[in-house]
């Protein structure tokens, strides 16, 4: 298409107030990609948000008026559902398009790129026939800012739209400014045909295709979020190769303040898989959220600098309750804007798993009109809510949002956590040796289970690099070591945790309770401003006992005990040799580029933990550990 017919295509297909709005933006990429969306889904008519109040209004009006979002009886609550099968992040379909000459990793789920293009536009193909396309501007990471990445998203779902204004920064006025720059990710996403409940019929023609060629991702036939809303984890697979090219990182981290001594805050983030630990981490009651999924880092002068590249949260719902998360149980009770998707919803309110209150035994759900006892076509009960049902909220709308959310700076980290589901081997939380045995024994060798955030078996162990190698676009090994490398360019490097709140007893119980983690978040703060001592044990540095009695008692009220403390703290030899062994293979087999380095961490880890054996046996009480000199 040369510029003629791209102009031409724009003026005949959008009426004059949204060629307008379109026009002040003057940038050749946006306009041939939008006249390229058009000719191919065809939509009924094209609407472009101007980010006015009107416009947000109006996406919020027109979200219930096409029956994607009911309103609840909590002014300004509304409820979405996602079909049946349509209840997270599908792995199967998200493919990397390659061209010919290419290869990536082979862990990297992909597919030829022209054969990727024909069969997803082959999709695509009249797809708004009936609807609107709604043409969006936005930006990751705050504006005005080193941190702003802009991103256009033209999608035919007024809930996607609505979504991201509640998740991301609005980005019209950034487009104005850009001019002709043509660096931004584009997205285009229909929810193809829908039934009568409005949800995506076709899901085996379900596809998310990310051409990272062109910096453009196509999503077909879904519409939960994680699939859909382009900004979260497909745009993360764009960012993380332009952190690759441009030198800084990309992470599936939370970001939080931390209080301590004096008032002080201290800023840490955390690397936890889907489902694992960034929000009900972030959220701890009393210190300050300033993210809870997608994290950049930049080292500036040596520091270095953290923003949240969104700035909101989708979050999980389930086993949120008044008792252990009071501030976001506050948010979800109250007027203000919430969208809650795939809850069961009866008289107009919302009721989900764990929530701390009896669900009624009727109402409508992910599944349609549900009564208690209902069973799928597998014969298997279908719960109340799913458990991946979630709330969509703006981090401002709550009461501990970090001031600094929107600094265009970022802030200072202090401090960086990797955890995952690990059954078996790492203790509780423990401070790395080092920049690089952070990198490398905690982030590079993190286990981890399959939770409900994605489709599939659940519960099957894996490794996942970093909690972020679904959405690795590079080679993985280069990935580790870009994050090795960072390092390097830090006067100040944050200290590296690892903290493990699925370790379980020789019975499957947990030995953690769900608040324990606030101890582990204070012991850390402490530690960053060297305040505490710590045993050193051949995995990393652990809290004295003395130290947590006191963190126990003035924070939970709880009287730690030295039973509690050998429960969690014992160190478990055989399965950390095994999981060093696991963890070896995994980057032998799996990855290619795993950095030399990473072998000779992992290989010096298992050395102490063999001599530590031949000298205290394979099950190691804290006590025997000495005080750190
Ligand atoms: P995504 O939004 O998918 O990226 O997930 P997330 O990492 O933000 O997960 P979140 O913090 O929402 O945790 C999800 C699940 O972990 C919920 O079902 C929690 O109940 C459970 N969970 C959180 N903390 C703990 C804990 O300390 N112990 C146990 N056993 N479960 C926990
Ligand atoms: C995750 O699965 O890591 C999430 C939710 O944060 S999703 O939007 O599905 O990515
Ligand atoms: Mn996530």
């Amino acid at each position: 298409m040369n510029d003629n017919q791209v102009t031409e295509i724009l003026k005949s297909r959008l009426d004059e107030k949204n060629i307008n709005k379109l026009m002040a933006i003057q940038n050749k990429r946006v306009h041939a990609f939008l006249a390229d969306a058009i000719e191919l889904c065809n939509p009924a008519s094209v609407w472009v948000s101007s980010d006015s109040p009107e416009d947000v209004a109006y996406n919020r009006r027109m979200a219930v008026e096409v029956k994607e979002e009911r309103p609840l009886k909590v002014q300004g609550h509304t409820i979405h559902f996602d079909g049946m099968h349509d209840q997270g992040r599908d792995r199967e379909v998200t493919k990397y398009l390659v061209p010919r000459n290419q290869t990536l990793s082979k862990a990297l789920n992909q597919k030829e790129r022209e054969d990727g293009l024909d069969e997803v536009r082959g999709f695509l193909k009249d797809s708004m026939k009936d609807r609107i396309m709604i043409v969006r501007f936005m930006t990751l990471g705050p504006a005005n800012s080193e941190f702003s990445i802009p991103c256009l998203e033209c999608t035919d779902s007024f809930y996607v739209s609505h979504s991201l204004n509640l998740l991301y920064r609005l980005g019209y006025e950034e487009f104005k400014r850009l001019g002709s720059e043509n660096q931004f990710f584009a997205i285009l996403h229909s929810a193809g045909t829908l039934d009568e409940r409005m949800v995506s019929k076709e899901v085996d023609k379900r596809r998310i295709y990310i051409d990272y060629t062109e910096d453009t991702v196509y999503s077909v036939n879904t519409q939960y979020a994680g699939n859909t809303v382009g900004l979260k984890k497909l745009a993360l697979r764009l960012s993380i190769r332009k952190a690759d090219r441009e030198g800084w990182l990309t992470e599936h981290m939370f970001l939080m303040g931390v209080h301590g001594k004096n008032g002080r805050k201290t800023y840490f983030a955390g690397a936890f898989p889907s489902a694992c630990g960034k929000t009900s981490t972030a959220m701890l009651p009393g210190e300050k959220i300033l993210g809870d999924d997608i994290a950049y880092f930049r080292a500036v002068d040596g520091r270095c600098m953290a923003a949240n590249a969104e700035s909101g949260i989708f979050g999980i719902i389930q086993n949120v309750n008044a008792e252990d998360d009071p501030t976001i149980w506050d948010v979800l009770n109250k007027p203000g804007e919430v969208i809650f998707s795939n809850v069961l919803i009866a008289d107009g309110k919302p009721y989900w798993l764990g929530m701390g209150v009896d669900p009624p035994e009727t109402g409508e759900n992910f599944s349609g009109a549900w009564r208690k006892g209902n069973k799928d076509k597998n014969g298997n009960e279908i719960p109340c809510a799913h458990k991946n049902a979630r709330y969509a909220v703006s981090l401002k709308d709550l009461a501990n949002c970090d001031p600094e959310l929107n600094n265009p700076h970022g802030v200072e980290l202090s401090g960086i956590m990797y955890g995952g589901r690990d059954a078996k081997a790492y203790v509780p939380v423990q401070q790395s040796l080092s920049w690089e045995h952070g990198i490398i024994a905690y982030g590079a060798s993190l286990e981890t289970e399959t939770t409900f955030a994605t489709i599939g078996k659940e519960g099957v162990p894996e490794i996942n690099l970093m909690s972020i190698q679904d959405f690795v676009a590079i080679p993985l090994g280069k990935y580790v070591n870009n994050n090795l490398e960072f390092g390097k360019k830090l006067k100040k490097q944050p200290l590296i945790f690892g903290v493990n709140y699925f370790l379980r007893d020789k019975q499957g119980k947990f030995v953690n309770g769900i608040r324990d983690k606030h101890v582990w978040a204070k012991w850390m703060e402490q530690r960053t401003h060297g305040e505490v001592n710590a045993l050193v044990t051949p995995t990393g540095l652990i809290p004295e006992y003395e130290v947590l009695v006191t963190i126990f008692k003035q924070l939970l009220d709880k009287n730690y005990t030295r039973e509690d403390y050998e429960a969690q703290f014992t160190l478990r030899v055989p399965e950390n040799i095994a999981k060093i062994d696991r963890v070896i293979e995994f980057h032998r087999t799996e990855v290619d580029r795993s950095p030399e380095l990473l072998f000779e961490v992992l290989s010096a880890q298992k050395e102490r933990l063999q001599k530590a054996r031949s000298e205290y046996g394979d099950y190691i009480s804290p006590f025997s550990f000495p005080k750190e000199r």
